[in-house]
């Protein structure tokens, strides 16, 4: 229950250490059973020994090219079916069009993701990495889900070794977080029944992270999904990472709730920083923990970097997978207001590339 910690369990918390590792059950009872305010102050304080007040954003823009796909997440309202309504693909020539509205603004980032789109052939994610390459050289490119990269090897018949290398020579330079959902078989099941399993998702960030290329990791919650669950995740994550050292950053991303076929509410504002702190407290080997303004909504992004978030992510322009299933944050920021929107908090502003490299301009 909440706000109901043995005391031993409370002294313990008050009083761990930078860097200090803790244990699942524990992780679990804080997680749940902690006052908001001290799992909060604990989280905060291993942020700030961290990244001290530093709050990270990033100058990005995002290229969602189809979202046509053959699976059909329970949780997603972006995806529509071959032939369906409101499905749409850009061709090579549109993807040129949108990298070049905003070419007078120095992005830093270049995030790529989109639908499994049985019309499109291999040759087209290549030329797409390529031309953001292309036209914008001072970016990098952080492009295709673990989910992408195995629909990739599936269609052609190459490992995943080869699809990341064929990617990587065509531009991409790190892998977003995206797909992992919820670890457990059983909430996979209910979830996303047709994506791949969390074995080979895993799989896919190891293998990326052996061959140099660094990834970020997500977790998808508030839906209906327990704290055991939420726990495990973390679990397999730290694990990963100890075994294959590479995730740069982890997002917990807040399930939005509207037109998909999930029946649950999203999480609140509390649950939300509870799973941010949880993350910071319990991912001790993950550098960086994400407030995704686009999901969380600006203001409970704002209170996550007190409770152990260090990078708020960035322009964006625009968000529509969130936005798909109700959202109710801008579909993008300048990077004015980013830079406002984080000043607010009390917190430094430092603009940062994905690998967290500080940029001062
Ligand atoms: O993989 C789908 C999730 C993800 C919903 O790596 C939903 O830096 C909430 O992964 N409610 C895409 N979430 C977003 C993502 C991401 C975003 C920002 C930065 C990075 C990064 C990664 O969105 C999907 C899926 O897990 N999603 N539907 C929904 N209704
Ligand atoms: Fe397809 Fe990704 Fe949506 Fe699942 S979450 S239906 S894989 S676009």
């Amino acid at each position: 229950m909440k706000n109901m910690l043995p005391p031993t369990s409370a002294q313990r918390l008050a009083s761990l250490k930078p860097g200090e590792r803790i244990d699942p059950e524990f992780a679990l009872e804080i997680a749940q059973c902690a006052p908001i305010h001290s799992l909060g102050e604990a989280a905060l304080r291993q942020r700030r020994a961290r990244h001290s007040d530093k709050a990270y954003y990033v100058y990005n823009q995002h290229l969602n090219y189809t979202n046509i796909c053959r699976n059909q997440c329970r949780f997603c309202a972006y995806s529509k079916r071959q032939g369906e309504a409101g499905g749409y693909t850009y061709s090579l020539d549109q993807a040129r069009q949108l990298l070049l509205a905003r070419i007078d603004y120095p992005i830093r980032e270049i995030h790529i993701v989109g639908g499994l789109n049985p019309d499109l052939p291999y040759a087209y994610y290549l030329d797409l990495l390529s031309l953001c390459r292309e036209i914008r050289p001072q970016a990098i490119i952080k492009a295709f889900t673990a989910v992408e990269v195995a629909y990739f090897a599936d269609l052609t018949g190459r490992n995943e070794a080869t699809v990341l290398e064929e990617m990587r020579e065509s531009g991409l330079q790190v892998l977003p977080g995206g797909g992992a959902e919820v670890f457990s078989p059983a909430m996979r099941a209910q979830l996303c029944p047709e994506k791949i399993s969390a074995k080979r998702w895993l799989y896919i960030h190891g293998l990326a992270h052996d061959m140099g290329i660094q990834t970020n990791c997500t977790v998808l919650f508030g839906h209906i999904e327990t704290w055991e669950d939420r726990i495990h995740h973390l679990e397999q994550l730290r694990q990963l990472q100890d075994e294959h050292p590479g995730f740069i950053c982890f997002i917990p991303l807040a399930y939005q709730p509207l037109n998909n076929a999930l029946s649950a509410p999203g999480p609140t504002g509390e649950e939300y920083l509870r799973m941010i702190a949880i993350s910071r407290l319990f991912l001790d080997n993950i550098a960086h923990i994400k407030a995704y303004w686009a999901f969380a909504g600006i203001k409970a992004a704002q209170m996550a970097l007190w409770a152990g978030a260090d990078d708020f992510d960035g322009t964006i322009v625009e968000e529509k997978i969130g936005h798909a299933a109700g959202a109710d944050s801008p579909r993008g920021l300048t990077i004015t207001e980013l830079f406002q929107i984080i000043e607010a908090t009390g917190f430094i502003p430092v603009q940062r590339d994905t690998y967290f490299n500080e940029i001062h301009s």
